[in-house]
């Protein structure tokens, strides 16, 4: 066989294991044979650098850094979308549209496609082969970013299988996966180097790089949503069938596309995808709607930049600016001082914001954030409102930096910092009312002694009134105390020391939790309740001892030592059990690698209406498994309650079996659980 035959063969066999594991995400050769092959190509061509092409495999990443990105001006101009941020506007949108199309139809067909959170790009391709990548720039004038785009392996540098039109422009968006951001940023921290603030970010910083091995050192991907230029043939004339010829030559395309009829089904798209958002390996700020049938888009035309036959519904901002009026520190259960950032409320992530956790004093002085700064605040899903970056153009003159409090804002106690832990601590123990009060809201709390009615606001009034010192003295509380509290009649009060009286019987996991011992979360106090079957025999064991425990480590050990070494937790622990009565079974000692279910993983998901989550899940930590919040490949078996989503889908997906409310019941009762 020639050379040149050998290298084209080489070079369509790449090209179709690129294809089968970019975009059909299904992978035809194992990585090894694929780059063997490469390997095999390289080494040709070295021998004949004469048969080199720009479309070859191996040239994804050549030449010298650029010393400047030159200017090109789009053919067509690459257009924006409006926004809508309700079911309202997306009305007044598809309204526009009929009234302006005068259509009988009372339905009109959309294709619908999340909108992800990257740099809009075009690319072109002449005779198949890709020649040109720009950014959007402005929509008429970008960046010449060949160099850079030809390094991402989701974009085809020659397009595969046939009909494609003799000059073709391909728009799309360049993204940063989330998992793949998170590596950069860890691996750029690690270097002493600076976090990229979001997955967009690094995407724009990646792609903005004069030598293209940098940029192709990122994980980069891109995803395709419309055509510009096409000469020389022709594409089809619906646009979620341009999609499906897009792929077909070679890009990567959202499998969320979907065509829908009238708004009523965009609506739903839009909340399908909402639910969807935080198991998504991408970034997306929304859902994009097109008007489906492309002679009706050419009938609507466009409006100054954006087409009048499409639209962004946007998801409420999860980035938004606002103000640090002050910066102040709280004391928590452990006596960590922690910096918090009092802030002008700002609705992001679809909630109002007015404090975030500054973590520690290292993140302060990372941030370099101070009073009077203005801040990005991003709040994403369930996580708590972090501060990203300051803003440091809108910097007043007269800020000051943050420095540690000496003394206990509550207390007056000293605050130390130990030289292995970044945070400072209150020294005063047990002697703060702020460590009483968490100490106590801890005790109180749903996993630990679950007292209904028992609120963080009346722990603070029973504290601050000297009502209350520590969770014993909440088993002394009388009726009659009670009610004379704010807000307090004599039925709650009766109702609360009920309530409080009912806690009495518990188990010992949660008892030992309810401790509030350091590092001694809900799983911990579980291994060493099965471990050592008795509290007795947890307060006496030895550092040696409790590392056995297979949940427990060296520091986690010398906390635990240190708890039940200390008179005031002994005594403590003394009243609540001799005097106001708190007991529970004595459990069977039990080697947790044993237990039916150790090693797997559990998912509960939706509403478990006859038990609840928390007893599903003590249940299934009981019989050794792990309960984990999202469902991967890892997954054994999910729970799924009325309501359950984007888990369940999953579920399905990956072929991990599932069980609603009552087979999970059954099961836990052929296990011998009582229920
Ligand atoms: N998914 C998607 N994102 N996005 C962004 N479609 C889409 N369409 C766009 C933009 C700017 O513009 C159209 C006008 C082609």
């Amino acid at each position: 066989m020639s050379i040149e035959l050998q290298i084209q063969q080489l070079r369509e066999q790449l090209n179709r294991h690129n294809y089968n594991y970019y975009v059909l995400d299904d992978p035809s050769v194992p990585d090894a044979e694929y780059d063997r092959l490469f390997q095999q190509l390289k080494l040709l061509e070295s021998d004949n650098p004469t048969l080199i092409t720009p479309d070859s495999p191996t040239q994804r990443v050549g030449g010298k850094p650029l010393s400047s990105f030159s200017q090109i001006t789009h053919e067509l101009p690459m257009l924006s979308l409006d926004n809508a941020f309700n079911a309202e506007d997306m009305s007044e949108f598809n309204r526009r549209i009929i009234d302006r199309l005068k259509t009988n139809e009372s339905e009109i067909e959309y294709a619908c496609e999340p909108k992800l959170d990257g740099i809009a790009v075009s690319l072109l391709y002449e005779d198949g082969v890709l020649v040109r990548g720009a950014t959007r720039g402005d929509g008429s004038v970008g960046e010449d970013i060949t160099l850079n785009v030809r390094t991402i392996s989701t974009i085809p540098l020659k397009l595969s299988d046939k009909g494609y039109p003799k000059r073709l422009e391909v728009r799309g968006e360049i993204y940063m996966p989330k998992a793949g951001f998170e590596t950069l940023n860890k691996r750029a921290l690690a270097q002493g180097e600076k976090a990229f603030v979001n997955p967009r970010n690094a995407a724009a910083g990646s792609l903005r790089q004069l030598d293209p091995k940098v940029t192709a050192s990122r994980p980069l991907e891109m995803c395709s949503y419309s055509v510009g230029v096409v000469e020389g043939g022709t594409v089809a004339d619906k646009h979620g069938d341009i999609l499906r010829q897009l792929k077909r030559w070679g890009f990567k395309l959202n499998p969320l596309l979907e065509e829908v009829s009238g708004v009523e089904g965009c609506l739903s798209y839009y909340e399908r995808v909402t639910s969807l958002r935080d198991t998504l390996p991408y970034e997306i700020d929304g859902v994009v709607f097109k008007v489906n049938d492309l002679a009706l888009q050419k009938q609507l035309g466009f409006v100054s930049r954006a087409p009048r036959w499409a639209i962004a519904h946007k998801f409420p901002a999860q980035e938004e600016i606002t103000l640090v009026k002050a910066i102040e520190f709280q004391v928590g259960r452990t006596g960590a001082v922690t910096p918090v950032a009092r802030l002008e409320p700002v609705f992001v992530g679809g909630v109002t914001v007015s404090n975030a956790t500054l973590h520690n004093m290292d993140e302060v002085a990372r941030l370099d954030v101070r009073a009077g700064d203005s801040v990005i605040i991003r709040r994403a899903g369930d996580v708590i409102p972090q501060v990203v970056s300051v803003v440091l153009e809108r910097r007043p003159k007269d800020t000051v930096s943050v420095e540690m409090l000496s003394h206990c804002p509550v207390c007056d106690s000293k605050v130390e910092r130990l030289e292995d832990e970044a945070v400072s601590r209150c020294t005063g123990g047990l002697y703060c009312a702020a460590q009483r009060k968490e100490a106590l809201k801890h005790y109180a709390s749903r996993k630990a002694m679950d007292i209904d009615g028992l609120g963080d606001k009346l722990i603070e009034m029973l504290v601050d009134l000297d009502l209350l010192r520590d969770p014993a003295g909440l088993y002394q509380l009388k009726v009659e105390q009670l009610a004379k509290l704010e807000r307090m009649g004599p039925k709650s009060a009766e109702n609360l020391v009920n309530a409080i009286s009912i806690s009495k019987k518990t188990l010992l996991p949660r008892f030992i939790y309810a401790l509030g011992i350091r590092e001694v979360g809900e799983a911990t106090a579980r291994a060493l309740a099965m471990h050592f079957a008795d509290l007795e025999s947890i307060m006496k064991a030895t550092e040696e001892e409790l590392l056995e425990v297979s949940d427990v480590g060296p520091i986690v050990a010398k906390h635990i030592t240190s708890f039940f070494s200390q008179a005031h937790n002994l005594d403590v622990i003394s009243a609540l059990i001799h005097d106001a009565g708190v007991h529970w079974e004595r459990i069977e000692q039990t080697d947790v690698t044993e237990l039916l279910l150790a090693g797997k993983t559990w998912v509960l998901t939706g509403k478990l209406e006859l038990m609840g989550r928390s007893d599903a899940k003590n249940h299934l930590l009981s019989l050794g498994a792990k309960v984990a919040g999202s469902v991967s490949a890892k997954t054994d078996c999910v729970v799924a309650g009325p309501g359950a989503g984007a888990k369940l889908k999953k579920a399905a997906e990956l072929n991990i079996p599932t069980m609603d409310e009552n087979q999970f019941i059954a099961f836990l009762q052929e296990q011998g659980i009582e229920i």
